[in-house]
């Protein structure tokens, strides 16, 4: 049974505040970093149960993301390298809210509830960012490890997505998973994939003064001669602080470069955020305006290329690519209509679009805000994998090409730097710049705006958050302003990781959408 006596001691070291309510949002919990020592420690505890109840090793990851220096986030990874579990979420909330002398029953309640034996050996991955919060608190986190007589094995800095990468290798049966073998997976993936430098291969990326810049040249230096990496926004030797004016979330909404980067046209430019889970690319055209590239461009250059290979190959795949609200009207015109391919549309949030991706054979899934990956099913990755012994050689060697691209991509979750590798490598393979891939077609001109409310909770929304339910008269409000705009399109949504509510429009031409934006805001007041 569960040493009391050892947990509560623990817990009155990591207090929870009285006035604490906090709840396992889209992304786990994310707050000021100063107010959630107690939630970290907690989320030890759950990791633990977790842990025992899959008979597996699971992640805890602390990060606030693309949030600013002063907040910090936890989330757990289950077996897999996948978010966790929705069932858990629930009792994670219920287990960050209840006072000190219910945390026993509370975990009690879940052991139960589960079927759990307490007697399993349980094993926790932690890591964390470059946040100067993120020590202390994975140190709360691994006293809620021990406390339940867990075993921790903490990686230090790491990107999130690596940490997905190592707990989904170790459950796999990868017993050296480590930080060494991610770099040496991706690097042979691209080296193989890209044998030699082409002349506009010098990607500058901004690193948003986080993790993701001494990872990256950890990777640049497995990577070798097959590309030029020039990294930006690394706080290890410049003075920027995370996020601040960089990262690929400021540069995704703001529409424009970080901070600190002179551009030149049709050069190659991404951005990565404070963990390293999103990818945005951008440029300036010949009269220097700004040319994003985003998680709808990347997902329509990976269906692109992907379709391409099966074809060389004669492959039959049920290819499909996963989108939110958010993605451009005219990503989902292309993707529908040139490529032909099959387009799903599911609420905000990974774990939506990664569950939605594997109903395809290949599943593509990208938020425009960069985040995304590529699913693979194993039925069909059999099937590649038969294909490349083929007689045919040309066939053979079109199956070989997609094998490799397939891995090149790191499955568990979105990951802007393997991500990048696969938007480089496809670039390499057909000889294209920015300038070619972001002709493949032209965004509608869009807004994001966020509107702060007495009570976001008001808001319910429907059909893959297109539209509101709550409160009556909304969706006819906001019916009727699109109506007035060319290629209007519009809606709001309840945030699931800050207290505001989001607004998005398209349009014609971007005083279009900055007015039909502007107008819909005044609607949510
Ligand atoms: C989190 C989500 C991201 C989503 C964003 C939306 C994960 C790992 N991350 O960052 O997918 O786009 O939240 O935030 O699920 P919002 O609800 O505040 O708009
Ligand atoms: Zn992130």
């Amino acid at each position: 049974s569960i040493n009391d006596i050892k947990v509560l001691k623990l817990a009155e070291v990591h207090a929870k505040p009285s006035k604490s309510m906090m709840s396992y949002g889209t992304a786990g919990f994310r707050g000021k970093a100063n107010e959630l020592d107690h939630i970290f420690f907690r989320m030890g505890l759950l990791a633990v149960l977790r842990s025992k109840c899959k008979k597996a090793v699971i992640g805890v990851m602390v990060t606030a993301s693309h949030n600013p220096e002063e907040d910090n986030g936890v989330k757990l990874i289950d077996p897999h390298g996948e978010m966790l579990q929705q069932e858990w979420e629930v009792y994670a909330t219920k287990l960050a809210n209840v006072g000190n002398d219910e945390i026993i029953k509370e975990l009690n309640n879940i052991v139960k509830l589960e079927n759990i034996s307490l007697e399993e050996q349980a094993t926790i991955f932690t890591a964390r960012d470059t946040r100067p919060s993120s020590i202390a608190l994975s140190q709360a986190v691994k006293d809620g490890i021990a406390a339940l007589g867990g075993t921790s094995k903490d990686f230090g800095l790491m990107t999130t997505p690596q940490l997905h990468y190592v707990t989904c290798m170790f459950n796999c049966g990868e017993t050296d998973a480590s930080e060494e073998s991610y770099y040496t997976h991706f690097a042979d993936a691209f080296k193989s994939l890209v044998k030699e430098k082409s002349d506009s291969s010098i990607v500058t990326v901004d690193c948003a003064n986080g993790v993701g810049a001494p990872k990256l040249q950890k990777l640049y230096e497995h990577i070798g001669g097959s590309i030029d990496l020039v990294v930006h926004n690394n706080a290890e030797v410049g003075n920027g602080k995370l996020n601040e004016n960089c990262g690929a979330d400021y540069v995704k909404i703001q529409q424009q470069a970080p901070v600190g980067l002179n551009m030149e046209p049709y050069h190659r430019y991404c951005s990565f955020d404070g963990d390293a889970d999103r990818l945005v690319y951008y440029t300036l055209d010949s009269d220097c305006n700004f040319i994003l590239l985003d998680g709808d461009k990347i997902a329509s250059l990976f269906a692109h290329h992907i379709q391409e290979l099966l074809a060389d190959a004669k492959l039959e795949a049920k290819l499909g690519v996963v989108q939110t609200a958010y993605a451009n009207g005219s990503s989902t015109n292309f993707l529908k209509d040139k490529l032909k391919v099959e387009v799903a549309c599911v609420k905000t949030g990974v774990k939506h679009l990664h569950h939605k991706a594997q109903d395809f054979d290949i599943g593509i899934y990208f938020e425009a805000n960069g985040h995304g990956t590529v699913t693979v099913k194993e039925s069909w990755r059999k099937l590649l994998a038969s294909k490349t012994t083929q007689t045919n050689e040309d066939e053979a060697n079109a199956a070989k090409r997609l094998q490799t691209f397939l891995s090149v991509i790191n499955e568990a979750v979105g990951d802007a730097m393997s991500d990048m590798l696969a938007v480089e490598a496809i670039l390499h393979a057909k000889d294209w710049g920015v300038r070619e891939w972001s002709a493949l077609y032209t965004e509608l001109p869009n807004r994001q705006m966020k509107v702060k409310v007495a009570d976001r909770t008001v808001i319910e929304t429907t059909d893959a958050e297109t539209r509101t339910v709550k409160p009556s008269g909304l969706q006819d409000g906001i019916d009727s302003l699109v109506a007035q705009y060319v290629n209007g399109r519009s809606f709001v949504r309840p945030s699931g990781t800050e207290d505001v509510v989001r607004v998005y429009a398209e349009s014609d031409t971007q005083e279009n959408a900055n007015s039909l934006a502007d107008k819909v805001s005044s609607l949510v007041y």
